[in-house]
């Protein structure tokens, strides 16, 4: 009964494909019966969500979508005023966007230069601030909303090559309790999802990202990967009303790796 969403609707911001955590997420979400609406920065991105939103239940194969480039403060009003009018209400926001200049995502992190640092903390960090505050005014929150970011282990302890985006991480995690704070009163709740290692375009190319997983396997408490369906299974969790006591949080889903030391 507590998992019930019928009449509920989410924002999924950062499906880039088929493996983006966002389409883990979205996928659980239909399956729960969710109503879903996209945006996407990319005009790829939108071309593959069309395709990818065919494969979804009848409910949300024609899922409306919004364009929001997160550094663009016009496309967030404007993606805000378009919620209004295709949805009305929001039950809770997914927010999957990060990005960082690739030069500082390797050897020493301190070499990161001043324009790349604030790059990397506007798309990954304040963006969730940005969005947040632009439903809230436009009362697109409906009452106990739930809001959602990804963050990864890297934010909290140093590891290796991860650098800049740990510092931004580090910022999104610490917003997540500043924002639960401040709209907690209001029954709106704030959380963050932090997930191990798993293959996706963003994770791509990186250096390290072979070893993080094999770190994985070999280190962590259930000895494999974390696959996307258990970090939608968590969304879909923290996004009902089963999780109505839970805010400010940050839930690990990377098969138990942060409790080894
Ligand atoms: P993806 O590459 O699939 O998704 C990244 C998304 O960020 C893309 O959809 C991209 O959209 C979006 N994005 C980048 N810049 C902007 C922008 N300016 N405005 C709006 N959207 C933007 O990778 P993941 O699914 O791996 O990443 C999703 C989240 O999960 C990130 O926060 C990441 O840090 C986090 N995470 C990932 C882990 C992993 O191992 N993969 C582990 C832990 C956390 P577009 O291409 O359209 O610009
Ligand atoms: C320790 C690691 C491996 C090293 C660090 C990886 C950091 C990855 C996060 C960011 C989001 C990657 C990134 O911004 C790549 C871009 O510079 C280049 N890629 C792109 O532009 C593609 C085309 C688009 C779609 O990407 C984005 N983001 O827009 C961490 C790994 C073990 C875990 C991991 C991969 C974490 C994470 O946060 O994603």
């Amino acid at each position: 009964m507590h998992l019930n969403f019928e009449n509920k609707t989410y924002l999924i911001m950062g499906v880039a494909n088929k493996r983006s955590i966002a389409w883990g997420i979205a996928q659980e979400l239909d399956k729960a019966g969710a109503k879903l609406i996209f945006s996407y920065s990319k005009e790829r991105s939108a071309k593959g969500l069309v395709k990818l939103a065919a494969d979804l239940s009848d409910l949300n194969k024609e899922a409306p979508m919004v364009k929001c480039d997160v550094t663009s403060d016009e496309d967030i009003t404007t993606a805000v005023t378009e919620l209004k009018e295709k949805v009305g209400t929001l039950n809770g926001i997914v927010h999957s966007v990060a990005f960082a200049n690739k030069d500082f995502l390797g050897d020493d992190y301190s070499a990161v230069d001043r324009a790349s640092f604030a790059q990397a903390l506007d798309i990954s960090a304040y963006s969730f601030t940005a969005i947040i505050r632009a439903a809230k005014l436009a009362d697109l929150l409906a009452e106990n909303a739930s809001l959602l970011t990804l963050t990864y282990l890297g934010g909290e302890r140093v590891i290796q090559n991860y650098n800049l985006m740990g510092v931004a991480k580090a910022a999104l995690e610490s917003s997540v309790r500043y924002l639960a704070s401040e709209y907690g009163p209001t029954g709106v709740r704030v959380n963050a999802i932090s997930a191990g290692p798993i293959r996706t375009l963003s994770a791509r190319g990186v250096g390290n990202f072979s070893e993080s997983q094999k770190m994985v396997e070999e280190r962590a408490p259930l000895r494999r990967v974390t696959t996307v369906e258990e970090v939608g299974t968590t969304a879909v969790f923290l996004l009902s009303d089963m999780a109505s006591g839970i805010t400010g949080e940050n839930i690990h889903v990377d098969s138990g790796y942060h409790i080894i030391g």
